[in-house]
């Protein structure tokens, strides 16, 4: 068994992990930049170490230093979040080789599953339908026409090492075919340092849905049932819920039973999530994400099953502690991403200092977030502030219960897109369920529902006193000063 872990992430999925390891009695470690030294997960962890300053690229990124402080500090086993280290199928292999243990899929299931062309091929071979599209990356114009020809406009074409949006180019018509995959092959080449790109035929407004996966070391994989996640902005998810009001259960079980095949096929270990766009009541394979997700507590709310436990039980060697037959969906969970941006200019990033924080509570809540009153949001890394899930015995106790939590929500100092939250919560097309990967553009009166929601609506936090007045405070005190000079007095400190 694991004894102690090294969480190569910041953040709130940093003490998303080391709880797990709180409850199982496993030592957390924590590496934090020096932009973070006064960030929640750097407190949590048992040890602490820095290692370097921001941006990412000389820290979190750092492979060879994160990996010599998992050495220093005893860790047999590292966990990687998402994002950073997470996929990088060099970071699994310098574990391997360094005989610690990497939370995750084998350095050759990351490698399959990053090249997109071959995770597809991959997933046709295990008899998972896939987006009509190429089987081999797409060099010259003439395959790409031929193949455009064949599967008909609009096309998109989407460079092999992405994933995730990046580089993406909606090709209408033959006149556009060559601008377009010269121009997409130039960002692969710059972006991801391949220039392979493929062609899928473009769905244009489908619904973006995952399956969540589990596969350990003796064969076995199972799934936990599906996420909608169709409500993002560029490329960005803000909304998850399972499960989708478009999956019935009889194609929950065929998609499931399909995607743990895949999972198998591939000798798939740890967590991961298959990735479809639902279009016309079918499934189209889009790719694999081969880590713990963001979105991952919608579904430990519906299953219960703790995602992270799992990854580390495998990673131990030990069997799923599920059998499949024993995974039940219950009730409805959705899950908003509380972001520092402001919803009025664009949502900008509103990095900052949090004066005043308090999180709701009450049935059916759950805040995971890195974040405290005074602590100082710094501008390096993403926005999110924390994830706010809800559970509702049906999808309508969600939303209500999403409403009120979004209301006791008092986050004081900088602007978040909560207002934003609670106009998509009051969305008629959102609670019908009328979902797609373009709600937020074809929801074009959003953000001015937003502003009367904000004029009518007085926030909890102005019904209460205000904790901390600075400026009040700091004029106070330059009086008491001035007025002391005055008299002739000593002044005092500060
Ligand atoms: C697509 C698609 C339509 N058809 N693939 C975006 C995220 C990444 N995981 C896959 N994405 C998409 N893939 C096919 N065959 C639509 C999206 C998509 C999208 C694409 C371009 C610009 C904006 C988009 C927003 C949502 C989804």
């Amino acid at each position: 068994m694991i004894k102690k872990i090294l969480i190569a992430n910041r953040g709130e999925i940093a003490i998303r992990v080391m709880r797990a390891c709180r409850e199982m009695g496993i030592a957390s470690v924590a590496v934090y930049s020096e932009a973070d030294k006064e960030a929640l997960f750097a407190k949590y962890a048992d040890e602490a170490y820095c290692i370097g300053p921001p941006p990412a690229t000389a820290s979190y990124l750092n492979i060879q230093k994160v990996i010599e402080v998992a050495k220093e500090s005893g860790a047999d086993a590292i966990h990687p979040g998402y994002g950073f280290l997470a996929e990088n199928p060099k970071f699994a292999r310098a574990c391997e080789e360094e005989g610690i243990k990497f939370i995750g899929p084998s350095s050759r299931v990351l490698e399959l599953m990053g090249d997109k062309v071959a995770a597809r091929r991959e997933m046709i071979k295990a008899g998972v339908p896939v987006v009509p599209g190429t089987e081999e990356c797409v060099v010259e114009f003439r395959q790409a026409r031929n193949v455009a020809d064949e599967i008909g406009y609009p096309v998109i074409i989407k460079p092999s090492g992405g994933g995730g949006g990046i580089g993406m180019t909606i090709v209408p018509n033959e006149g556009e075919l060559a601008k377009a995959l010269e121009s997409t092959q130039a960002i692969a080449t710059t972006t991801f340092g391949l220039c392979d790109v493929y062609i899928e035929k473009y769905l244009p407004n489908p619904r973006h849905i995952e399956f969540q996966l589990l596969g350990d070391s003796k064969g076995n994989a199972i799934h936990l049932g599906e996420r909608e996640c169709s409500i993002q902005r560029r490329h960005q998810k803000l909304i998850e819920e399972s499960p989708s009001v478009a999956v019935t259960p009889a194609m929950r079980a065929k998609m499931g039973k399909l995607a743990a095949k895949a999972a198998r096929f591939v000798g798939y270990e740890g967590a991961g999530t298959m990735e479809f766009l639902f279009s016309d009541g079918r499934f189209h394979f889009l790719e694999v994400n081969a880590r713990v997700q963001v979105e991952h507590p919608v579904t430990e709310m519906v299953t219960g099953v703790d995602i992270v436990k799992e990854q580390i039980r495998i990673a131990s060697g030990l069997p799923l502690s599920i059998k499949q037959e024993e995974v039940r969906m219950n009730g409805s969970a959705i899950e908003c991403r509380i972001n520092a941006e402001d919803p009025l200019n664009d949502f900008v990033p509103t990095p900052g200092k949090i004066k005043s924080y308090h999180s709701p509570g009450g049935t059916g809540i759950r805040v995971d977030s890195g974040v405290y009153t005074s602590y100082t949001i710094p501008p390096f890394y993403d926005p999110m502030i924390s994830k706010l899930i809800v559970w509702g015995r049906d999808r309508n106790e969600a939303i209500a219960r999403m409403r009120r939590a979004l209301f006791e929500y008092i986050i004081v100092g900088i602007k978040s897109n909560i207002p934003f939250h609670q106009a998509v919560m009051k969305n008629p097309r959102f609670i019908q369920g009328e979902l797609g990967t373009h709600f937020i553009d074809s929801e074009t009166t959003l953000i001015e529902d937003m502003k009367r929601m904000m004029e009518r609506e007085k926030p909890l936090e102005e019904k209460l006193p205000h904790p901390f007045e600075e400026k009040k405070r700091i004029a106070a005190m330059a009086a008491v000063a001035a007025l002391t000079q005055m008299r002739g007095h000593v002044q005092p400190k500060q």
